[in-house]
């Protein structure tokens, strides 16, 4: 079919546009009837859930951006190209790592419109580690997603010009990227219209977030880094509520945010969403979940870290390395110090998480949803003093068990970030 010029559609209008695409067409017989759903819970964009009336079995979903921040609402323009991104990396995915994402069934970039498989079954990760459900191997399952995709794609995994052309498919990515330049690295810092700060929260803000100078430049340089590293194609917005799963499966969405960045970003941010589950949990009393929670952000980063080796292991020639170079004992000492670096860079990825999600314009469900705001500013204050801590550790973490302790410590009272009293 012919792509066509952008409109922004409808329950009415998206009946017609998926008549017009033969694929979809055949499998949903649209002229039959279809039941159309609008579940987007999202803050960018419109997703629908396209039913077959005589086939209830048979649905699809369709994601349509538009040329503003859904959350805010017209007011706030953002350009809808963002879809060519999610489009893009969804499909590379689908050559990466199948297992782990939606099948595409059609996209059009004009009409910034992707239409998907229908993930029955599965379930937003964040709602279901609300209610405190376990998901076996879910670690292992982000781990080995993080590895594929970030190895494959980065200088380590491609050659240099066949890289370099895949990175001029996502260079323009730049309005999401400025959403998380400012987001994510600066308005939460500051005094800033966007932030969304509880008022009992405001004071700790205020008198120990805001003029901590050590803490302000350490979040300076993690926004340095995501301005100026281009390790991989990282999916760059990977919550909880970024994957969808079930006991046996988890499938990675939401992939406009796409663009290369640093290797630590994406882990960082979803082992901060864990962390901020963990502490969501303080308020439902259920310690055995946070007990697995914990064990399952640190085991993200052991499960990343095993098989990005295991790539490593076996390629010998790349953008950076070329047969012969390093001798093993070279390469091993290469290859150690680039997993910290890694390791650390995504630590402190992470505190920048945990601040943006307690007191700026996108929080999260797990804290934003409690109705009584002393025990909502009690758990955001837990977050934002675990960020100063961790931002503070951060160099001087090598390994995982080393982070775990800090952060088994903290929660246990016995750890505090450098200036605070213990409260
Ligand atoms: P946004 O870009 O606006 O954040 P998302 O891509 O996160 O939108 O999708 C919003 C919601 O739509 C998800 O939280 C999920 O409930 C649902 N959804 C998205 N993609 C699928 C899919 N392939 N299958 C089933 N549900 C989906
Ligand atoms: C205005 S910022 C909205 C946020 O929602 C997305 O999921 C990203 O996390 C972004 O920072
Ligand atoms: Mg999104």
């Amino acid at each position: 079919m012919n792509n066509k010029v952008y409109e922004q559609l409808d329950p009415n209008k998206l009946e017609n546009y998926l008549y017009s695409i033969p694929s979809v067409n055949d499998y949903l017989e649209i002229k039959r009837g279809v039941l159309v759903e609008e579940i987007g819970d999202g803050n960018l964009n419109f997703v629908y859930k396209v039913v077959s009336k005589i086939n209830k079995n048979k649905a699809v979903i369709v994601k349509q951006s538009v040329p503003y921040l859904r959350m805010a609402g017209e007011a706030w323009p953002l350009s809808k190209s963002r879809m060519r991104y999610e489009i893009r990396a969804l499909k590379l995915y689908n050559e990466l790592v199948p297992e782990f994402v939606p099948k595409v069934h059609h996209s059009d970039e004009d009409m910034s419109v992707i239409v998907m498989q229908y993930l029955d079954s599965q379930s937003v990760l964040r709602y279901g580690m609300m209610k405190g459900e376990y998901y076996p191997d879910i670690s292992k399952k982000i781990g080995t997603f993080l590895a594929q995709t970030l190895f494959e794609t980065s200088f380590l995994g491609m050659e240099s010009m066949q890289r370099r052309a895949l990175m001029s498919q996502f260079v323009l990515n730049d309005e999401l990227c400025k959403l998380t330049e400012d987001f994510i690295f600066t308005f939460p810092y500051m005094n800033h219209e966007s932030n969304s700060i509880n008022p009992i929260t405001e004071k700790y803000v205020e008198n120990s977030l805001r003029n901590d100078s050590e803490y302000k430049l350490s979040i300076l340089r993690h926004k340095e880094m995501f301005l100026t590293k281009t390790d991989a194609l990282v999916h760059g917005d990977l919550h909880t509520g970024s994957l969808m799963v079930s006991k046996d499966d988890a499938y990675v969405i939401d992939t406009e945010f796409a663009f290369f960045g640093p290797f630590g970003f994406d882990l960082g941010k979803i082992v901060a969403n864990f962390l901020l589950n963990y502490i969501s949990h303080f308020n439902t009393g259920n310690k055995e979940y946070q007990e697995w929670v914990l064990c399952q952000s640190m085991a993200i980063f052991k499960e990343f870290e095993k098989q990005f080796l295991t790539k490593w292991d076996e390629q010998d020639e790349s953008s950076l390395l070329t047969h012969g170079y390093c001798n093993k004992e070279e390469l091993d000492t290469y290859k150690k110090d680039m997993m910290v670096k890694i390791f650390q860079d995504s630590i402190g990825f992470c505190a920048c998480s945990l601040a943006r999600r307690s007191i700026g314009i996108a929080g999260v469900a797990d804290i934003r949803s409690i109705a009584d705001i002393e025990t909502r500013a009690a758990l955001e204050i837990k977050a934002l003093r675990l960020s100063k801590l961790l931002m503070s550790k951060q160099s001087s973490l090598n390994k995982v068990d080393e982070l775990e302790e800090v952060i088994r410590n903290y929660f246990a009272g016995k750890e505090y970030p450098e200036n605070e009293v213990h409260q």
